[in-house]
């Protein structure tokens, strides 16, 4: 097979192209997920709630906005079960990612909020990977 120059030329530029687009593409699907329910041990009202992983940059409130409807977690979340291993979550007592926190949410997650003193309490989510 003969190459001409031009084509040897295409051929080194989608190369080097490559992993820019893939980091671009991780960047944009840098989603983590949970499963957030209003009771203990995945009971009462449960979503899959996804969450791009910026951290409290891009904090999440337990209210009705950005196409998705949280207001019945709002004071009442009771169990969060993170999906991908690596994605670390923080609830927040207040909107805004405010007020008292419980941080170190990992997989397989926590059955009962009570457990660490914060049952029906988070208004605000965060996540990372770390
Ligand atoms: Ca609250």
């Amino acid at each position: 097979m003969k190459f001409t120059a031009t084509t040897l030329l295409a051929l080194a530029a989608t190369v080097l192209a490559l992993p820019a687009t893939e980091v671009q593409e991780k960047r944009q699907d840098d989603h983590a997920h949970a499963d957030i329910c209003t009771d203990a041990n995945h009971g009462g009202f449960c979503i899959n709630f996804g969450l791009r992983a910026l951290g409290i940059s891009h904090c999440w409130d337990f209210k009705n906005g950005g196409g998705i409807d949280l207001t019945a977690f709002n004071d009442h979340l009771s169990s969060i079960f993170p999906h991908e291993q690596g994605a670390v979550w923080t609830l927040y007592e207040n909107f805004g990612c405010s007020g008292r926190s419980l941080g170190g949410i990992v997989a397989p997650g926590i059955d009962n909020l009570q457990s660490f003193g914060f049952n029906d309490i988070a208004s605000s989510i965060s996540v990372v990977f770390q």
